[in-house]
């Protein structure tokens, strides 16, 4: 069977009778080469808008969403596990955690036990949506600014590194700054803290309470939000002890991420494309993202046959709208030998922005922007999608890993990642207008998060080429994981960058 196969792909690269100028010199008439250009033929733009409209039609009889814990999400991951499994491919439903409901019983308590209780909804409020819990533990402070600068700039829990000396069984006490409170929240919870306690920055405008929903959970402990005012007066007397109680019940709801493996290919080389499944709650997500999820869903589909060198995982995210909650959890329910496996990591959401520009996950930060390049071997895969369009001619710019998509787990865990972004409610720039075509001065994509993100919000050359690029660089990897630097050589690597610098 597989000898009938390779023959047929051998007829077929012979009939595609490239002109050398389209072949990759280092590549040409290699197998993965051979591989990329067979199945960048099989991909047609029009197979990807079938798997679209199927998803809008999905959405039209859901209550127009295919939002995370909504039946729109379920039916979406049945007509994607189903096309999968009728393929021949091994399909796994992954389980992950979102909040479903949360409902503060009675006010929260903070309170130095005999000697001072703080105000609860004035000098603090719980974080929405706090586990329930009640316990009484030194407080302990996070790498604070005290006192703060003239402008944000505090750190305080972003980094893993600022809890290297915390107690486990502590209560966290970390300062508002320059990230997410979720990201605290995680690294909080990672270190062992018994309660969160995060306060107010401290500048002109940045000093009381207030309540507020961050969508993290999973510290499992109570967490509360204080003013400035609490914040400084604990941090200045280390040791202190504190009583921190939140009354309220969390109710946690399943999603699924589906997961499709090929049953060939080398387990210890993984190959891993994922797409975003769930769309927000306003809208079908057609765009965002449909598009990524069919067009990676009919790379699979079509490349079900190919005799794959290294294994390739295809997945599709539950939860990405509500913080990435699927590809979170499924890299940190990960071993660390599981982990090893995946050589390379792509990513496509929003793959057909209506005013598109064909924007590459800046692997190498050779635009200096934003977050710092990815992991070693990011660079090559930004490489390899360059030369897909450069082979069509077609202009590319780079785009920020910003952390807005389901990479960002696999970069915080050293796995390379790259993909494609056609832009969301950024707005098009005039030099992009003369690269890409399309209207200067407007979003990328109108309908981002709306109602009518439906299938007429999708750019057909756009998804098209896409789909081609996504099909190229997907069996390229299949078959050949050469550019990428050894894991272990990599991390040696920056280890010494590190020393040498430092
Ligand atoms: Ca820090
Ligand atoms: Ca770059
Ligand atoms: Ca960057
Ligand atoms: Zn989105």
């Amino acid at each position: 069977m597989r000898f009938s196969l390779m023959k047929g792909v051998t007829a077929v690269i012979a009939a595609l009778a490239l002109p050398l100028a389209l072949a990759s010199p280092a590549n040409a008439g290699s197998l993965d080469d051979g591989f990329a250009k067979l199945l960048v033929k099989q991909v047609k733009g029009t197979n990807v808008t079938k798997h679209l409209n199927a998803l809008q039609a999905i959405a039209n009889a859901n209550g127009g969403t295919r939002a995370a814990g909504t039946p729109g999400y379920d039916a979406s991951r049945d007509y994607v596990a189903d096309k999968l499994r009728e393929a021949g491919y091994k399909v796994t439903l992954d389980p992950i955690d979102f909040v479903e409901g949360w409902t503060e019983n009675n006010p929260p308590t903070l309170e130095i036990p005999g000697q001072k209780t703080y105000a609860p909804n004035e000098d603090f409020f719980t974080f929405q949506p706090s586990p329930a819990g009640d316990v009484t533990a030194q407080v302990q402070g996070v790498d604070l600014t005290l006192p703060p600068t003239p402008t944000p700039t505090s750190t305080s829990g972003c980094e893993t590194s600022d809890f290297a000396g915390f107690v486990p069984g502590n209560i966290a006490l970390i300062q508002r700054g320059t990230c997410a409170f979720a990201a605290k929240i995680r690294n909080a919870g990672f270190a062992g803290a018994s309660g969160i306690i995060v306060f107010n920055e401290g500048q002109p405008g940045r000093t009381d309470a207030f309540p507020l929903d961050i969508g993290e959970w999973r510290a499992g402990v109570p967490m509360v939000f204080a003013d400035f005012a609490v914040g400084n007066e604990l941090a200045a007397t280390p040791g202190t002890t504190v009583r921190l109680k939140v009354d309220a019940t969390l109710q946690l709801g399943t999603n699924h991420n589906v997961i499709a493996e090929t049953r060939g290919g080398d387990p210890g080389k993984v190959v891993m494309v994922g797409a975003h499944l769930d769309s927000v709650p306003v809208g079908p997500g057609i765009n965002d993202n449909g598009s990524g999820s069919a067009a990676i869903l009919e790379t699979a589909l079509q490349m079900k046959n190919f005799p794959v060198k290294n294994k390739v995982r295809f997945a599709f995210w539950a939860a990405e709208e509500i913080g990435l909650l699927g590809s979170d959890q499924y890299v940190e329910e990960l071993p660390q030998a599981q982990r090893d496996r995946i050589k390379v990591y792509l990513n496509f959401d929003m793959v057909a922005s209506p005013n598109y520009a064909y924007k590459l996950y800046d692997g190498d930060d050779s635009d200096g922007e934003g977050s710092p390049a990815g992991p070693p071997g990011s660079a090559q895969i930004e490489k390899q999608l360059e030369a897909f369009f450069d082979g069509r001619g077609l202009a590319h710019v780079g785009t920020d890993f910003d952390g807005r998509s389901d990479y960002g787990p696999f970069i915080a865990v050293g796995i390379p990642s790259g993909g494609i972004f056609t832009g969301a409610e950024g707005i098009k720039t005039a030099e992009e207008a003369a690269l890409f075509g399309g209207t200067a001065g407007v979003a990328y994509d109108v309908c981002y998060h709306q109602a009518c993100d439906t299938t007429a919000n999708v750019n057909a050359t756009a998804l098209d080429v896409n789909a081609d690029a996504i099909a190229d660089s997907t069996a390229r990897y299949a078959f050949n994981l050469g550019s990428i630097p050894a894991r272990d050589d990599a991390a040696a690597a920056a280890r010494i960058a590190v020393k040498s610098a430092g």
